[in-house]
């Protein structure tokens, strides 16, 4: 099951960068190139023919009609409606509150600057198809967009063999405002939203998790659209003590093990009892589990247990690590939230499983993987949204400024720079 690190060991393993693009990496990159530039070339052509190949049959039209979105309404059970509602409307008073204030300075009435916000037009939301493709995912993508004001919110999820979109994730969107969807996935659907088509009309940025080749795709338009990150495998630290429960641990390693055989689970604690206890649970846990065979396979090759001499040193190694997700199970965790440097979202005390944010309490789960978070962050309002910085001056200010600025222009020996200033102050003498 899962293994037991030394600080050292699990230093060396798992906390040394090495990364390099594998020879399966660089073949997926190259395919994704492949079909991305054909249908920049192509449009719709390339893209029904890929449609064609990937999904097995081309859909008559690319667009989820009115009638299968109330449609699906009616397929979904009740209770998961008011579930993704509720979880919707935590969500968005979360997210509300990262709207920005408007930022101006105003010096005198000689010098006002300042910076404008304003929402991303156009937003392509990409959501998987097949087994990891999840209602709050369109929750947690959807909904900040929406709120940032982002006047197009386009779905893209694929609809393989004539099977249509899943009617939960019909039902999510339409909970959290997207507009449009489009039967597509793939590196097709990142191209159309991209590049567009002459049915499809391009888009300003592109958010949303998917596979390998997707996420190639992602990296490759990325400079022409935004995108959201790259994401890895998720991931979960965890920093428990003698008081923490093993059976809430070892749960919640699980509960981070079952998305995919990648994904990383790491407990560091200073108690011999609970890495034992924690160990047995998992056993028998995982025993029970659906998806065994996956959170087994994760545990035993991508899991840890790390055997610290202090909670200082776990937290030491976990800011080096910077995980996706922090639970702290210590006793009076609020205190130790000054201790976390480097982490995508923290999970504080013995009953805030990460589960929790995954779907329902507010904050996004759309967070930066692989020690990203040493630089990044989750996926916020801010993402939505452009900041245009403007300026101010009347003439006496500028005639202020003039011989500073005129200084660096001629350091810089651009005089047309210089010119540019010293011309509005020779006029008005
Ligand atoms: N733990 C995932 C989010 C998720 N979990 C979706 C279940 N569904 C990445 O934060
Ligand atoms: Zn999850």
């Amino acid at each position: 099951m899962i293994p037991f690190y030394t600080p050292e060991r699990f230093t060396s393993a798992f906390l040394n960068r090495k990364k390099k693009n594998s020879q399966r990496e660089q073949e997926v990159l190259v395919t994704a190139k492949r079909i991305l530039d054909d249908i920049r070339e192509n449009g719709d052509e390339a893209l029904k023919k890929y449609v064609q190949q990937f999904d097995g049959t081309v859909p008559s039209n690319w667009e989820v009609t009115k009638e299968e979105r109330k449609q699906a309404w009616d397929d979904v059970d009740p209770k998961t409606i008011a579930a993704l509602q509720k979880a919707a409307d935590n969500i968005r008073q979360f997210h509300q509150k990262q709207l920005p204030t408007s930022r101006t300075m105003e010096l005198s009435d000689q010098i006002q600057s300042g910076q404008l916000y304003r929402p991303i037009e156009r937003v392509g939301i990409y959501v998987p198809g097949g087994t990891a493709s999840y209602p709050s995912t369109v929750l947690m993508n959807a909904i900040p967009a929406v709120l940032a004001g982002v006047q197009d919110v386009i779905m893209v999820s694929p609809a393989r063999n004539g099977q249509p979109i899943k009617s939960v994730l019909l039902v999510a969107a339409d909970i959290a405002g997207v507009q449009t969807i489009y039967k597509l996935g793939g590196v097709q659907a990142i191209a159309a939203l991209a590049y567009g088509t002459e049915t499809i009309e391009p888009v300003d940025k592109i958010v949303g998790p998917g596979n390998a080749y997707v996420a190639a795709a992602k990296s490759l338009v990325f400079g022409e659209v935004g995108i959201d990150m790259i994401a890895g495998p998720s991931e979960v630290a965890i920093i428990a003590d003698e008081t923490a429960d093993p059976i809430f641990v070892a749960a919640d390693l699980i509960a981070q093990a079952e998305h995919d055989k990648n994904a990383r689970a790491f407990l560091f604690t200073n108690s011999p009892f609970l890495a034992e206890a924690t160990k047995a649970e998992l056993a028998k846990q995982c025993a029970t589990l659906p998806r065994e065979s996956i959170a087994t396979a994760a545990l035993e090759q991508h899991g840890a247990t790390v055997q610290v001499n202090s909670i200082d040193q776990a937290f030491e190694l976990v800011n080096k690590l910077a995980p996706e997700h922090l639970e702290i199970q210590l006793q009076d965790p609020m205190t130790y939230l000054g201790k976390v440097r480097n982490a995508g979202s923290v999970f504080l005390g013995s009953y805030t499983p990460e589960a929790l944010g995954d779907y329902y309490a507010g904050p996004n789960h759309v967070l930066p993987t692989s020690g990203t978070a040493k630089f990044s962050s989750g996926l916020s309002v801010d993402d939505f949204l452009t900041k245009t910085t403007y300026l101010y001056y009347g003439k006496s200010a500028l005639v202020e400024a003039a011989p500073h600025v005129t200084r660096i222009a001629e350091e810089e020996e651009l005089s047309g720079h210089a010119r540019a200033v010293q011309k509005r102050i020779d006029k008005r003498e």
